[in-house]
């Protein structure tokens, strides 16, 4: 399938892997470009060297393209974002800010940027401060999110700028693929389903905690410290709530999030950790290889699209 935005990363499936921190490095970013799409590292919270590296690692797995996403709060994006022009990196996707005093470090480098935006007023700036594309990721997601629908926000990101759009949250096989064709998006992220993927590294209870989530299981912590992010309901996330509900303050509330995602990542504490999911968890069944999702996805879409 040719879009837009397959000409413009020079990729074979107009689908990218979401850039989530802990979970998108290099073995999985590295699987999904082998299988045609455009795998992603996810910089996260982590310090600048280690970015490099991921990225270093990645060229050694992959000759495809592959970008890094670079999450505006860490604090190390500077840096990052001068390892990133300087490692020659090809894609550059940002999440949770706004990239817009890196725009002309990247373009000068020759990376094409791609900034996650949750809003027509944000994809608009963006396109006026030179990004090539705009992920529109709605509130369907999993991790830090906007308030908005998917179903609402692509098509009208899609009216409001002339650059792609690619469509996220929400999305896990061909009917979403299709659907956010029909918005007006020319490809497509996916965060969950790749989650589940065997080439994923995370623990064996976050891949479980997802593949048997259904569709009312995630909750948004954090909405009234303006830092909304959805996971998988547990233990944290009722603590939190109720806090929230208490109206405790937002340090007391930051002590209980404070590396809670490397918990459930890394350390497999998926009752006090994080599991950042989307929405559309209910629909991943299954651990599958990065190019049996590809494939399944294309396969499916393709179908629906012919019809
Ligand atoms: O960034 C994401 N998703 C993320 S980042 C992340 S790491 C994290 N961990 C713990 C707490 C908080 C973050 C986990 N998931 N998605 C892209 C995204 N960007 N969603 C929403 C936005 C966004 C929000 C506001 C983009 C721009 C924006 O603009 C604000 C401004 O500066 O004007």
């Amino acid at each position: 399938m040719k879009t837009r935005v397959t000409e413009l990363l020079e990729i074979e499936a107009p689908i990218l892997q979401g850039g989530m921190a802990w979970v998108a490095e290099y073995h999985l970013a590295a699987a999904v470009s082998e299988a045609g799409g455009l795998g992603i590292i996810g910089a996260g919270g982590a310090p600048a060297e280690f970015v490099r590296e991921q990225i270093r690692k990645t060229r050694e797995a992959t000759d495809r393209p592959f970008g890094v996403n670079l999450m505006l709060m860490n604090p190390e994006a500077d840096e990052i974002a001068r390892i990133i022009a300087g490692e020659g990196v090809k894609v550059v996707t940002t999440g949770a800010g706004n990239p817009g005093k890196y725009m002309k470090l990247w373009k000068e480098a020759g990376v094409k940027v791609i900034p996650v935006v949750a809003s027509v007023a944000m994809a608009r700036m963006m396109e006026r401060g030179g990004a090539d594309a705009v992920v529109a990721e709605g509130m369907e997601s999993g991790g830090h999110i906007g308030s908005i629908t998917t179903m609402a926000l692509v098509p009208q990101v899609a009216d409001a700028v002339e650059i792609p759009v690619i469509a996220a949250g929400g999305i896990a096989d061909g009917r979403g693929f299709a659907a956010a064709c029909m918005l007006g998006a020319e490809a497509v992220q996916i965060g969950t389903r790749f989650v589940a993927a065997a080439e994923s590294v995370v623990h064996k209870n976050y891949k479980d905690m997802v593949i048997k989530a259904k569709d009312i299981d995630s909750a948004v912590t954090g909405m009234s410290t303006g830092h909304p992010v959805r996971s998988i309901r547990n233990q944290m996330t009722r603590e939190y709530l109720r806090l929230e509900k208490e109206g405790v303050d937002f340090m007391e509330l930051e002590q209980l999030t404070l590396g809670s995602l490397r918990k459930a990542v890394v350390d497999g504490d998926v009752k006090n950790g994080t599991v950042m999911a989307g929405q559309i968890a209910g629909l991943v069944r299954k651990e599958q290889s990065c190019r049996e999702i590809i494939a399944e996805i294309m396969e499916q879409a393709a179908g629906l699209l012919q019809q």
